[in-house]
């Protein structure tokens, strides 16, 4: 028999594996049926710390999120991994080449692994994203560790939703300076360079550092502001903070440098303690997500109200240059009035 809504919620919050692995299921099915137990899961989420992994294919992602998750469970903390693949359509190949590299983890009750990959479009599965970490934070994971393939907007989503992003780099992908994206410093907390043991890392390590003491120290807050409205105020020493990115070297199959990292991680998380950023970042992400909603709904019920073939008569008449965009709009919004 199917559990009552809070059933299942509460099935989660004491730790039952199947209930969660079944609203995560039904998050990506985007069902309908699971905001109540949505709601009730929300007031218990607030505690993980979510980390962000992020770079180029190949790199070595899922790799290093092994050796952290390791790592953590050896100081007892649980931890939730989350693979999303927003390249694939399909999710099967994923699971399989993270399944594989991550199956010393499996087995152990303290780690719980899910892939995702895109349904249909991007946003979709950002938000989905946004659900499944909240869940699994409600589920009372210590660290939620999440790996996205580095390709635009997803990267930035991924360092929008974490507390601390760590982007991988590693040597032997073409041109090492070439290889390495413009952008990655601004969405950067921790670099790391990845395959240390092979040629071609030292350039690869020098690379960076260059871009680092060349580069201008973005703030958290700045970022927001590039990719998002920020409405509220925030306090002067949140907007002080300038967090120039840590480089850290490892050699994830092996676990070199994995301390490191670890190390790294805590003195961001500190930073942002300490600056009263933490709650800057939870607000811009509220914020974010209020937005988003409501624009969803709004652009849906606006819809709802014209017929398919008046919007596609709009379409025309703007394509025949007899009507502007803008011009379109007011006929839309007029018609929904
Ligand atoms: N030599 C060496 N190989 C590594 C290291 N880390 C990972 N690899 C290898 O690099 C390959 C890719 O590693 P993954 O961990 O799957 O990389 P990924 O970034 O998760 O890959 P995608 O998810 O496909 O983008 C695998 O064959 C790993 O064994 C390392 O530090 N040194
Ligand atoms: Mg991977």
């Amino acid at each position: 028999m199917p559990l009552t809504m809070s059933e299942q919620a509460q099935a989660i919050l004491e730790g039952n594996r199947r209930a969660l692995a079944r609203l995560l299921t039904q998050i990506e099915n985007e069902s309908e049926t699971i905001d109540e137990t949505l709601a009730t899961l929300y007031s218990h989420t607030g505690g993980a710390q979510i980390i962000g992994i992020t770079g180029a294919p190949g790199t070595g992602k899922s790799s290093l999120v092994n050796a952290l998750a390791k790592a953590y469970r050896g100081q007892s903390k649980t931890v939730a991994i989350i693979a999303v693949d927003p390249t694939s359509p399909f999710s099967g190949g994923a699971i399989l080449g993270d399944r594989i590299r991550m199956q010393s983890l499996t087995g152990d009750p303290g780690v719980f692994i899910r892939s995702m990959a895109t349904r249909g479009n991007l946003g979709g599965l950002s938000r989905a994203t946004r659900e499944v970490i909240r869940v699994l934070d409600a589920a009372g994971f210590d660290v939620i560790l999440v790996e996205t393939v580095g390709a635009g907007q997803s990267e930035v989503d991924i360092a929008l939703l974490a507390h601390t992003t760590v982007v991988v780099e590693a040597p032997g992908l073409g041109d090492d300076v070439q290889a390495i994206k413009a952008g990655i410093l601004e969405i950067a907390d921790i670099l790391v360079v990845n395959k240390a043991d092979l040629p071609g890392a030292q350039k690869t390590r020098q690379a960076l550092r260059a871009m680092i003491d060349l580069g201008h120290p973005v703030s958290r807050t700045q970022l927001m502001n590039r990719y998002g409205r920020r409405l509220f105020a925030v306090t002067e020493s949140a907007s002080n903070m300038l967090w120039i990115p840590l480089l850290v070297e490892t050699v994830a199959t092996t676990g070199m440098g994995i301390d490191d990292l670890i190390d790294a991680i805590d003195q961001h998380r500190e930073a942002l303690e300490i600056y009263g950023l933490k709650a800057v970042i939870e607000r811009q992400q509220i914020q974010n997500e209020l937005l988003d909603k409501l624009t969803n709904i709004l652009v849906n019920r606006i819809l709802d109200e014209i017929p398919i073939d008046k919007f596609n008569q709009l379409i025309d008449r703007v394509q025949a240059r007899e009507i502007d965009p803008h011009g379109a709009i007011n006929i839309i919004l007029d018609m929904g009035s």
